[in-house]
C-alpha cells in the first residue's frame, strides 16, 4: 500500500478551477460536542497539505447547534431531514463537488490527518479506499460486542457472500472517486450504507484499497444501536445474495432429505437401527421444504438478473442450459413416478379387499414425489413469467 502524500503538482490541471480536489463529507446527527473540531481539523489538514478542498457537513436534522457550529467553522452544510446514516451520506455525496471524496464520522474517532493518505491512494489509481481499524482500536473506542462479534461476523459473512477482500467493512473512514458514484448507485438509508458501498464497489470490480488506521474513543453520544443496526446490515447481505439465502440451504436440505429417505426405504441400519416412519416423514419434510426454498432462490436470481442488473455467472450458465420445457418435463416426470407408486399402493389395497395396509413409508415417498413434482412444474412457469419482460 502506498503511503505517499498527495501533492497538488501531481494533479492534472483540467477542471482545477471548477472543482476542488477533495470534498470531505461528514454525516452529522446531534454532534455539537465534536462537529466544530472535526470541520476545523479537516480544513486545516487540507490547507497544510496544499489540497484544494471543501468540507461538506450532511446534517441529519440535528436538534442541537451542530449545523450552526459546522457552518461557523467553515463547512458547507446540507440538510437532510430523513434520518439515517445512509440518508445523510446520500445528501452529502450529492452535494460534494470534489474529484475525490473523503468520508468520516463527526465524532473524533478517526484522524483527520489521514486525509492525504486516502487521497494519495486514489491518485495512485485506487477507486475506493477504506480504513482498517481492527488492529488499532484504542481502549474504550469499540465495545466488546462490536469488536469480537458484530464486526468480525458481519465482515466475515460479507466476504463469504461477496468476496470483497475488505478487512473492516464497517470502517467509517473511507474515500471514493466522485466519478464512480453513479456506478455504485447507492440507495440504502441506514447504517447498512457502509456495507452497501463495499458490496457495490466489489460487484462493479472497482480497485479497492485498504490500510490500517487508528480508532479512537468517541466524543459525544453514539448514534449506533447494536442490534437494530446489526440486523439492518445482516438483512442487506442476505437479500442481496439469493445463493446464500436460498439456494445453498435449499439444496442442502433437499440432499439431506433424499439421503434420509433412501436410508429409510432401503432398510439399512444407521446409528444401530433401521430408520422407520418418523425418519421418512422428516425426510419428506426436508425434501419438500428444500425444493420450495431452492425454487424461491432461482426466482430471486431471475429477478436480480433481469431487473436489478445483477451479474451472476452461475445463473447465466443455468439459464443458457435449461429452458422452461426442461423444468416441466422434470416436474412432470417426478410427479408421475410419485403417482405411479401411489397407484400401485391403491391397487394392492383393492387386492386386499380394501383391508389393512402397511405401506406407510412408500406412501410418504409417493406423496413427496408428487408434491416436489408439482413444485418444480409450477416454479418453472413462474421463472418463465419473471423473464417475460426482462431487460436482457
Ligand atoms: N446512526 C446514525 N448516525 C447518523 C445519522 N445521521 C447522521 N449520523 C452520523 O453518522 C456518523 C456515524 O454514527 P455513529 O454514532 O458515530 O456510529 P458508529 O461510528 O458506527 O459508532 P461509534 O463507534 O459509537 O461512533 C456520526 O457522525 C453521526 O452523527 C443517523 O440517523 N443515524
Ligand atoms: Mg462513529
Amino acid at each position: 500500500m502506498s503511503t505517499t502524500q498527495a501533492t497538488p503538482a501531481a494533479l492534472p490541471e483540467s477542471g482545477a478551477h471548477t472543482e476542488p480536489t477533495v470534498s470531505v463529507v461528514i454525516p452529522c446527527l446531534n454532534e455539537e460536542a465534536n462537529i466544530e473540531t472535526c470541520v476545523t481539523r479537516a480544513l486545516g489538514v487540507l490547507a497544510e497539505n496544499g489540497l484544494s478542498g471543501e468540507v461538506v457537513v450532511a446534517d441529519n436534522a440535528s436538534e442541537d447547534r451542530s449545523a450552526e457550529l459546522a457552518e461557523a467553522a467553515g463547512a458547507r452544510v446540507v440538510s437532510e431531514p430523513r434520518r439515517g446514516y445512509g440518508s445523510a451520506y446520500l445528501a452529502g455525496l450529492a452535494a460534494a463537488r470534489g474529484r475525490y471524496i473523503v468520508m468520516a464520522d463527526a465524532d473524533l474517532t478517526y484522524d483527520w490527518a489521514e486525509i492525504p493518505r486516502f487521497v494519495a491512494e486514489l491518485e495512485a489509481g485506487g477507486e475506493m479506499v477504506i480504513g482498517d481499524r481492527m488492529d488499532n482500536i484504542h481502549p474504550g473506542a469499540m465495545p466488546w460486542l462490536h469488536r469480537y462479534v458484530g464486526n468480525p461476523v458481519l465482515t466475515g459473512l460479507l466476504n463469504l457472500f461477496f468476496r470483497t477482500g475488505v478487512n473492516d467493512a464497517h470502517c467509517g473512514m473511507r474515500a471514493v472517486r466522485r466519478e464512480v458514484l453513479p456506478r455504485l448507485d447507492l440507495r440504502t438509508t441506514g447504517m447498512e450504507f457502509a456495507s452497501e458501498m463495499v458490496i457495490r464497489a466489489a460487484k462493479e470490480g472497482l480497485d479497492i484499497r485498504q490500510f490500517p488506521i487508528e480508532y479512537h474513543p468517541r466524543g459525544g453520544e453514539s448514534k449506533l444501536s447494536s442490534f437494530r443496526d446489526g440486523w439492518r446490515h445482516l438483512r442487506f447481505l442476505l437479500v442481496h445474495s439469493p445463493t446464500h439465502l436460498f439456494v445453498v440451504p435449499g439444496a442442502a436440505l433437499f440432499v439431506l432429505g433424499a439421503i434420509a429417505a433412501a436410508i429409510s426405504l432401503t432398510g439399512v441400519e444407521v446409528f444401530g437401527r433401521e430408520w422407520q416412519l418418523h425418519a421418512i416423514v422428516a425426510a419428506a419434510l426436508a425434501m419438500i421444504v428444500g425444493t420450495q426454498v431452492l425454487a424461491l432462490g432461482l426466482c430471486a436470481h431471475a429477478y436480480g438478473t433481469y431487473f436489478l442488473g445483477d451479474k451472476d455467472p452461475w445463473f447465466d450458465r443455468m439459464r443458457a442450459r435449461f429452458r422452461l420445457e426442461h423444468g416441466l418435463m422434470l416436474g412432470g416426470a417426478v410427479g408421475l413416478v410419485g403417482a405411479v407408486i401411489a397407484g400401485v399402493i391403491v391397487v394392492e389395497w383393492i387386492d386386499r379387499g380394501f383391508g389393512e395396509l402397511s405401506e406407510e413409508r412408500l406412501m410418504v415417498v409417493a406423496a413427496t414425489l408428487i408434491i416436489v413434482g408439482v413444485q418444480v412444474f409450477f416454479s418453472s412457469f413462474l421463472l418463465s413469467i419473471l423473464g417475460l419482460r426482462r431487460a436482457r
